[in-house]
C-alpha cells in the first residue's frame, strides 16, 4: 500500500533550512579567476558568514514549542577570527556577534583551511574575571613555547567614570586566557599596564630572554588613540600576573599614510630565516570614515623590536562585497596560518560582517616585504620610485 506522508509546515521548514545550511557549508572554494598581484590569491566565497553558525545555536527545533520554526535566536556577523593548526584541522576562533550586539567566541574547523569550516557544537565557555566582560571579542591565539595555547582578546567594560546620560563610552583592555585543548580555557587576570586602554594585544610565540613577549596598542580613549596609538612591546614575567613592562612603540602611526589614524597588529608573527613576518590592520581617515587595510612588515629575529622592513601602502584593502558591511571599508585581520609546505593562510574579515580566506606562501611574503618599495612618504618620492623601475625595466634585454 502506497501511504502519502503528509508534512506539516513546520516539518517542510525544517527539511529546506537544513539543505540550506548543508549546501552552504560544504560549498567548495575556488581562487578567484583573476590575474592577481602574485603575492596572495584570494578566495571567491567567504569562509565563514552569519549563515555557518549552527542551526540548533539558532532555532527551537520543537514544533511544540516553535511551530512556525522561528529563528530564535539571531547572528548578526561572524568575523575577526583568530587561527591555528590543530590536529590537521584548520581551525579558527570566530568572533560571532549576535543581534544583541554581544560578541562571543566560537569554533570552526575545516579539513583544507579554504572551505567547508564547520562550527563546533557550543560557542566557547570563557570564564570571568571578578569583573565580568560586558563585551568579548578579537581572539589572536599563541602557541607559545611554554606549552599553553594563549587566547588574547578585548574585554569591554563599561566605563566607570563616564558622565550620567553617556551610555557609550567604555573601557577596552586585554583579556587572557589559556588552554592545551581548545575545549577548556582558563582564564589568567586581565592585563595590568599603565596605559589606559588596550586593544590589539597579541602574545609572541617564543621567549625573550625568558620573559614573555606582548605586542600591544595602547590608547587614550576607547575609539580615539589620542596621544596613544602604535604597535607597542611589552615583557611580562609571569602570565598569571601580567604586568607589561617596559612598553615601547615599535611603529607609530604615521602622517599621510594607511596608519595615519591608528594601527594595531594581526596574527603571533610567523618565523622565517630572513626575520618575523608581521600583518597589522592601518587605519586612515576619509571623508566616508575610516578605511581599514591590511599591510605587513618584518622585525629582526634577534631584536624583536626593530622593524627591518615595511612595504610602502597596504598589503591587502577592501575589494567589491569586501567594501560593505556594517562597518563598511574596512578589512581586519588576526589570523593566519603556515603550514609545514609553507603555504600561508591569511584569514581577514571585510566590514566587520564575514570571513575570508587569502592564500601565500612564507616565501612570496619574505620577497613582498623585502623587495617591495619603502613609502617616501611624498608625492614626488613616489613618482621617483616609479622612474627608478622603468629604467631599471628598461635595461633588461
Ligand atoms: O570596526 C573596525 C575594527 O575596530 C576596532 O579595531 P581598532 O581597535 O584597531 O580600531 C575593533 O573593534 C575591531 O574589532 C573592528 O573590526
Amino acid at each position: 500500500m502506497n501511504t502519502k506522508v503528509i508534512l506539516t509546515d513546520f516539518e517542510k521548514r525544517n527539511i529546506e533550512i537544513e539543505k540550506e545550511f548543508q549546501e552552504l557549508i560544504v560549498r567548495k572554494n575556488d581562487t578567484q579567476s583573476v590575474v592577481g598581484n602574485g603575492i596572495f590569491s584570494r578566495y571567491k566565497y567567504p569562509v565563514l558568514t552569519r549563515n555557518h553558525t549552527p542551526v540548533e545555536w539558532r532555532y527551537d527545533l520543537n514544533e511544540a514549542t516553535n511551530p512556525f520554526l522561528m529563528e530564535r535566536i539571531g547572528i548578526n556577523a561572524v568575523f575577526n577570527a583568530g587561527a591555528m593548526k590543530w590536529k590537521d584541522s584548520y581551525i579558527l576562533v570566530a568572533r560571532i556577534e549576535g543581534i544583541d550586539r554581544k560578541s562571543f567566541f566560537a569554533i570552526a574547523e575545516s579539513p583544507n583551511g579554504i572551505d567547508n569550516f564547520r562550527f563546533w557544537d557550543k560557542p566557547c565557555v570563557i570564564p570571568q574575571t571578578e569583573e565580568t566582560d560586558t563585551n568579548v571579542y578579537d581572539m589572536r591565539l599563541t602557541n607559545h613555547e611554554d606549552g599553553w595555547i594563549y587566547g588574547i582578546f578585548c574585554t569591554e567594560r563599561k566605563d566607570p567614570k563616564a558622565a550620567s546620560g553617556d551610555t557609550s563610552s567604555a573601557i577596552a583592555n586585554a583579556g587572557i586566557v589559556r588552554t592545551k585543548d581548545l575545549l577548556t580555557w582558563e582564564r589568567l587576570p586581565d592585563l595590568i599596564s599603565k596605559t589606559g586602554q588596550q586593544r590589539n594585544v597579541v602574545m609572541h610565540p617564543e621567549f625573550v630572554n625568558g620573559k614573555y613577549a606582548l605586542y600591544t596598542r595602547p590608547q587614550d580613549g576607547f575609539i580615539d588613540v589620542g596621544n596613544g596609538g602604535g604597535i607597542g612591546l611589552g615583557f611580562v614575567d609571569d602570565m598569571t600576573n601580567p604586568v607589561v613592562q617596559d612598553e615601547k612603540i615599535i611603529y607609530g602611526k604615521q602622517y599621510h599614510t594607511i596608519y595615519e589614524l591608528k594601527n594595531g597588529l594581526g596574527p603571533a608573527p610567523i618565523k622565517t630565516e630572513k626575520g618575523w613576518l608581521h600583518l597589522a590592520h592601518g587605519v586612515r581617515n576619509t571623508a566616508a570614515g575610516l578605511r581599514y587595510t591590511l599591510y605587513m612588515f618584518m622585525t629582526d629575529l634577534n631584536d624583536i623590536s626593530k622593524v627591518t622592513h615595511i612595504p610602502a601602502g597596504h598589503f591587502m584593502a577592501p575589494e567589491g562585497i569586501e567594501r560593505v558591511g556594517d562597518v563598511s571599508n574596512v578589512l581586519f585581520s588576526n589570523g593566519w596560518i603556515e603550514d609545514k609546505d609553507g603555504t600561508v593562510y591569511i584569514y581577514y574579515a571585510s566590514s566587520d560582517t564575514r570571513m575570508h580566506v587569502a592564500v601565500s606562501s612564507v616565501e612570496k611574503l619574505i620577497d613582498y616585504v623585502i623587495n617591495s618599495p619603502k613609502d617616501t612618504f611624498t608625492s614626488a618620492g613616489s613618482v621617483n620610485t616609479i622612474i627608478e623601475q622603468v629604467n631599471k625595466n628598461k635595461t633588461i634585454s
